[in-house]
């Protein structure tokens, strides 16, 4: 399309290149303008279709409401078979040093460059209109618009996947999905079908208890980490390959919510994370990842005890530190769901000269699928011209025609070699950014095979187990006794216990407690029932070794970083005659810091406080629910707190708040309407500092106190330890 922005014409500068000027050429804007039809006639008339009289038929004759109807029945296209739920937002990513040693990707070369990005977060299960909460892995993919062409990092909020072959992905998202039957249930993995195919697929052991951690139950998707999964290789202009792992890092920390919480929001707010990310871009308070690399000399392949081509397998940070090597900061959102985030295109085969491929037999089957996925999808091979897919360099090649092609290709000639076009457009040498593969030496016969290096199924599985706080490790189990509990076969949940006991005797046998079984013995080499017709049990007998790590830091989300109340949600609960100076000061106080803080009162409309001043709630009882917010704050005030010890919702409110081990902040003349509560018996006896922050909850009468310590608290996020002896009441 010609350009109408005149920045534009002149080409090339940096600025002008970045993507929001490119996606401007293509944005409407009402504002102002006149209604017309797709062809440009005006409308006189949009309420009312054309009739024979006043009471009459409609006339077929009306091109204008043709237009519009036949318009509308086309509006949606297939959602993604996987990933189908998502939300995006546009950002930069700048490299921190420059990478040249590692990689010719000029993108990573450049600490002064500024990279457009485009980021879809998703979950993998639900359909497009699912609840944000489901227990489940999410997709974090993100698209660098850079000056060699677009490189996409498709990866997932979790550093492996559940199975090693592409061969399998069908199985398992057939398997995951609602049941064909009655599809049921929506968006969870909480059934019969799921857990089927994961106990007869030992491969997908270390993925689950990943997926059964507190990782599948982001609090935002600001907090969440993202891994691009399968080893990549960094290939710099010499030729020099160095295998690639990459991270990325969320400045504000990893962090979760609880099990039932989530429930809980799947109902109150099913947009809970969308909005979230929405919020927070909107209100300048941008999200921010380190981009990671974890880095692997050709030389150093097969030092490990695994395998680096299993995708079932992360490399301990501990082995191979993570180096960070740029942020990506996400500052824009869309202007439009459907043309946007919708309608962008990821593909794992996207890449640019200096990042290459390996051997994963999962990456492999994926660099085929996400192409053909949007040709069904976005409906033909032009989707590279909607707006949010164009690179932001110039696409000249001898490809032509096809559904909704946009470009307007001159000249006569559609191929190379050419003559009468004196060979245009040109192929490019390499030393001038032209894209060359790998030169991987590969020397084999032709095998449909699974290598024995991808047999052990257990030991990062439990590496991973191992690497939990005690909290983490009882939610682990807790998500399996819910899991399972929700299996109807008898002998599903069996041969998980048995899956289980591999992995650690503990887990298992506290999993069979809750389910009511015994975990039957069966032997490593019955487990795999994921082997070919010819296939001898002894040779796909899972391996079990004792792995050479005990434990793995990085991979428990305790020792997360918890210095910031940036953007967490506090209540404030007020009424009529509450200490208005106390409200302010806490408010004011959070918000300084960078916390969102809503007062949530019995109504809407003004609240009165006993200074006779007005105060204006957020959200009352009814639209507000304490599973939508990180902490909450009682202020005094003797009408105040006499209306909130009457008020159910109040008391709900604060009782969620504890269960779900949330901060917990009163004057101390509120202490009457936490005495409503069912937790006030275990309140700390005396209000120490230590106390306070190891129980998450302050009743304070001197402000500056409290907040300091309200502060501290929210930072830490929660208070899991709450939880034991696990007796928490709904
Ligand atoms: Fe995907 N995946 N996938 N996947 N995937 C898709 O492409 C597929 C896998 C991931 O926000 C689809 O455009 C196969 C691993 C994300 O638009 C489809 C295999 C990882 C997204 C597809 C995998 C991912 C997708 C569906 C096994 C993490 C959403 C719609 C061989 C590293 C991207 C689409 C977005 C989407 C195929 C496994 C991540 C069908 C065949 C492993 C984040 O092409």
């Amino acid at each position: 399309m010609a350009s109408k922005n005149p920045k534009l014409k002149n080409g090339a500068t940096k600025q002008e290149r970045t993507k929001t000027v490119q996606l401007e050429d293509f944005v409407a804007d009402a504002s102002g303008a006149s209604m017309t039809t797709n062809h440009g006639v005006k409308i006189n008339d949009d309420q009312n279709s054309l009739k024979a009289g006043d009471r009459g038929a409609t006339l077929l004759e009306d091109f204008i409401l043709r237009e519009k109807i036949t318009h509308f029945d086309h509006e949606r296209i297939p959602e993604r078979i996987v990933h189908a739920r998502g939300s995006a937002a546009h950002g930069v990513f700048k490299v921190y040093e420059d990478l040249s040693e590692l990689t010719r990707a000029a993108f990573l070369g450049d600490p002064g460059e500024e990279t457009p990005v485009f980021v879809r977060f998703s979950t993998v299960a639900g359909s497009r209109g699912s609840t944000d909460l489901a227990r489940d892995v999410r997709g974090f993919a993100v698209k660098f618009y850079t000056r060699e062409g677009n490189f996409d990092l498709v990866g997932n909020n979790m550093p492996v996947f559940f199975i090693q072959d592409a061969m399998k992905f069908p199985d398992l998202v057939h398997a995951v999905k609602p049941e064909p039957d009655n599809e049921m249930p929506q968006a969870a993995s909480a059934h019969d079908t799921f857990w089927d195919f994961i106990s007869q697929t030992p491969e997908s052991a270390h993925m689950i208890m990943w997926a059964m951690s507190d990782r599948a139950l982001p609090r935002s998707y600001r907090m969440m980490e993202g891994f691009g999964v399968h080893t990549f290789r960094l290939v710099n202009a010499k030729g020099e390959s160095n295998f690639v792992k990459f991270h990325w890092k969320p400045l504000l920390g990893v962090h979760a919510v609880a099990w039932d919480e989530a429930q809980n929001i799947s109902g109150k707010d099913p947009d809970f994370h969308r909005r979230d990310l929405w919020d927070a871009i909107e209100a300048g308070a941008f999200p921010e990842w380190e981009l990671g690399i974890q880095v692997i000399p050709e030389a150093d392949e097969f030092k490990f005890d695994f395998d680096i081509l299993d995708p079932t397998k992360l490399i301990p940070e501990e082995l191979v530190p993570v180096q960070r090597i740029g942020k990506m900061t996400l500052n824009r959102n869309p202007d439009n769901f459907f043309a946007e985030t919708e309608q962008a295109a990821f593909h794992v085969g996207h890449v640019v000269p200096g990042i290459d491929f390996t051997n994963d037999p999962l990456l492999q089957g994926r660099l085929f699928s996400y192409t053909d996925t949007q040709l069904i999808r976005l409906g033909g091979p032009n989707f590279h011209e909607i707006p949010i897919n164009r690179p932001v360099v110039p696409v000249h090649n001898n490809q032509r025609d096809g559904y909704m092609r946009q470009t307007i290709n001159r000249g006569k000639t559609s191929y190379g070699p050419n003559g009468l076009a004196a060979n245009d457009p040109q192929q490019v040498k390499e030393a001038d950014g032209g894209f060359t593969s790998y030169n991987e030496r590969i020397d084999a016969k032709k095998i449909r095979a699974r290598s024995r290096s991808f047999f052990d199924h257990f030991s990062q599985a439990r590496l991973f187990f191992n690497s939990q706080s005690d909290p983490e490790k009882n939610h682990i189990i807790d998500a399996l006794s819910f899991e399972l509990g929700k299996v109807k076969a008898v002998a599903v949940r069996e041969r998980m216990l048995a899956v289980l006991a591999q992995i650690d005797k503990g887990l298992a046998a506290e999993v069979a407690y809750a389910l009511g079984l015994h975990i039957p013995e069966i032997p490593l080499e019955e487990l795999n029932n994921s082997m070919p017709a010819d296939g001898k049990r002894e040779d796909y007998a899972s391996l079990n070794p004792e792995g050479d790590l005990p434990r793995s830091e990085a991979l428990s989300m305790a020792g997360t970083v918890k210095d910031s109340i940036k953007t967490r949600k506090i209540a404030i609960l007020a009424a009529d005659g509450v200490d208005g100076k106390a409200l302010s000061a806490v408010k004011d106080a959070l918000e300084a810091d960078g916390a969102v803080v809503h007062v949530i009162a019995p109504r809407l409309g003004e609240t009165i406080s006993q200074e006779n001043q007005k105060i204006v709630p957020d959200e009352s009882f009814l639209t507000a629910a304490s599973v939508l917010y990180d902490a909450v704050y009682v202020p005094g005030g003797t009408n105040s707190v006499a209306t909130l010890e009457a008020e159910a919702n109040a008391v709900h409110f604060l009782n969620e708040a504890f269960k779900h081990c949330k901060a917990i902040a009163a004057d101390d003349m509120a202490m009457q309407v936490l005495e409503s509560t069912y937790f006030h018996k275990k309140l700390p006896a005396e209000y120490s500092r230590e106390t306070v922050l190891r129980e998450g909850i302050v009743v304070l009468e001197d402000t500056a106190k409290l907040t300091d310590l309200f502060k501290q608290m929210i930072a830490a996020h929660r208070f899991w330890e709450r939880e034991n002896p696990r007796k928490i009441p709904a």
